[in-house]
């Protein structure tokens, strides 16, 4: 009896679970261009040309490889609108009534595929090093889940950058090494040319036609659409930027949005790259001594460390995890977030950069959108809905435990043992931004004073009650507390002030 069986967007692998089980002879692939989809947020122009296009060309490959693919485009009159809408269509067609599906990665759609009315069986995605299972036990028990911990078991189940039982170079970590600032360069390589073909360019009027009013250039478009794309842009960030990478991934240069960064999160989180093929590159790179250990191994554990411990805190907390807001924040999104103007360098920086890229890299996310959110105290549903929509590699499992858990802090210290705060001190030794802006950032108080230093005190006096017993943090309030009252008073006044001035819309 026919299957159906479904490959989503971000499946877009020939070694996945659905297509290993099914049989190519007999059974039918189910792709689909679905609203649902591409509505559930307001994607980024470019994110939803990525997926179509590398989406329809996954399809052709699948034919060739004796496939037979129903595929679905948006603009198609019978689309369904939605993955189930689609699955009983095509059931309907072809008789069929079971479906195999690899899991989603985001537990709306699981929820959805559960409650079609066929047999659907959800497979593990073991495109992932860690299974639910084994990262649930490695957090039983546990005090607090902390991804050193974790990273080091990946190692040890991978062997990568292992000499027998030990780490390379004798030590696990080597970001001692990794936290120094860049100078512009022209000479910095960035990510390879984009060839446009017929699909990519059918794609971009597709979505220039339906999307026009999502925040986001679409054109110049600059990622690859296939995994040949992504295997060439992973050389390329091997051969020019991975030297590099360890030293300068803190750093922020204006003009300059790529850095030393490998800008292929979206084409791993889609499946057009698979993580142990990336590290295995990388770990060559180093063997034969055209990467030191600080580079290699600071890639190395974002991607089996970082990338794997956060899927497993998105599938251990469950659905409601996302919508989190242990700190009760309940500021609205400023517009400057959607491309209106506003006067903070830095953040008319990262925000102008994501409206054109679709791309920032860790630290602008982390340190300078996300630092000022948290700051401010706005409600981190919004938050997390905005870095939903407009990055090319955002999924909820990977983007939800980076935004609501290790930028917001709004599931109270699960992701990160203290909230990533920082005055303007922070931004100004890993960038250039605060040489160009209108305000200053020496100054902690008065007219030009940087809003990250008023703000920074801001949060942690508003917080004072949940922080000041943590160790890390205390150091911070010691130094609050030693100001002289006026000071503090005009430091608190002067931030109130400001977020007034933003929430009434003024140009900040
Ligand atoms: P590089 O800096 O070159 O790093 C290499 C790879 O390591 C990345 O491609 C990615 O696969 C992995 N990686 C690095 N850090 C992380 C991390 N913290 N979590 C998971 N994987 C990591 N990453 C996403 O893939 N999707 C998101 O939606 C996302 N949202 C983020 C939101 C915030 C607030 C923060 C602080 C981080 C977020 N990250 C997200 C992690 C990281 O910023 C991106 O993976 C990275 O910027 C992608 O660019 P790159 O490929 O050039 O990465
Ligand atoms: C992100 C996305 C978009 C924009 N569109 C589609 C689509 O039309 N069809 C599809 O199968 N997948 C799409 N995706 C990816 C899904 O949203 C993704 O599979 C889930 O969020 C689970 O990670
Ligand atoms: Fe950002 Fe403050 Fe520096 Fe301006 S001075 S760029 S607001 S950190």
């Amino acid at each position: 009896m026919v299957k159906l069986v479904l490959v989503l967007g971000d499946q877009l692998t020939d070694s996945l679970s659905a297509l290993q089980k099914a049989d190519k002879s007999r059974d039918v692939v189910v792709m689909a261009e679905v609203a649902t989809e591409a509505e559930y947020v307001p994607h980024h122009p470019k994110k939803i040309a990525f997926l179509f296009t590398a989406m329809r060309k996954f399809a052709a490959h699948l034919r060739q490889q004796g496939w037979q693919v129903a595929y679905t485009p948006l603009d198609d009159a019978q689309n369904a609108g939605s993955i189930p809408g689609e699955l009983l269509r095509r059931a309907e067609e072809t008789g069929a009534r079971v479906v195999l599906a690899t899991e989603p990665g985001e537990w709306r759609l699981i929820t959805a595929l559960q409650e079609v009315p066929l047999d659907v069986t959800l497979l593990p995605d073991d495109r992932f090093l860690a299974t639910h299972k084994e990262f649930e036990d490695w957090a039983e028990g546990r005090k607090a889940l902390r991804m050193e911990y974790f990273y080091r078991d990946m190692r040890r189940k991978t062997g990568l950058l292992m000499e027998g039982d030990q780490p390379a170079g004798g030590k696990w970590n080597f970001d001692h090494d990794n936290r120094k600032p860049a100078k512009a360069d022209l000479l910095r390589s960035g990510p390879p040319e984009v060839q446009m073909d017929e699909v990519l360019s059918e794609v971009l009027n597709l979505v220039a036609a339906r999307f026009p009013d999502n925040f986001g250039t679409l054109r110049p478009f600059q990622f690859q659409t296939d995994r040949a794309g992504a295997l060439r842009a992973l050389d390329h960030f091997v051969t020019h930027s991975l030297p590099d990478f360890g030293t300068y991934q803190d750093a922020m240069v204006e003009g300059d949005p790529y850095l030393y960064h490998a800008v292929i999160g979206l084409y791993l989180n889609a499946g057009l790259l698979t993580p142990l093929e990336i590290c295995k590159r990388v770990e060559r790179a180093y063997l034969d001594g055209k990467a030191p250990l600080n580079s290699a191994e600071g890639f190395i554990r974002q991607i089996i460390g970082w990338r794997e411990f956060v899927r497993g805190v998105y599938f251990l907390e469950g659905p409601d995890y996302p919508r989190r807001n242990v700190l009760n924040h309940q500021r609205k999104l400023p517009d400057f977030y959607w491309g209106a103007k506003t006067q903070m360098n830095c953040i008319a920086q990262a925000v102008g950069q994501t409206r054109d890229l679709a791309y920032a890299h860790h630290i602008q996310r982390l340190m300078v959108t996300g630092n000022f959110a948290l700051l401010a105290g706005v409600n981190p549903t919004e938050v997390h809905e905005w870095y939903l929509a407009v990055y090319a590699d955002a999924y909820e499992w990977v983007e939800a435990p980076n935004v609501v858990g290790m930028s917001q802090f709004a599931d109270g210290g699960i992701v990160g043992s203290k909230p990533y705060v920082s005055s303007g001190a922070y931004i100004d030794r890993m960038s250039d931004y605060c040489k160009s802006c209108h305000y200053k950032v020496k100054d902690k108080t008065g007219p030009r004073a940087c809003p990250f230093n008023l703000l920074y005190w801001h949060f942690l006096i508003r917080h004072r009650d949940r922080f000041a017993g943590n160790p890390r943090m205390a150091p911070m309030y010691r130094t609050f507390d030693k100001m002289d009252e006026s000071r503090r008073n005009t430091v608190l006044a002067e931030g109130d002030a400001f977020l007034d001035r933003m929430g009434k819309g003024a140009l900040v």
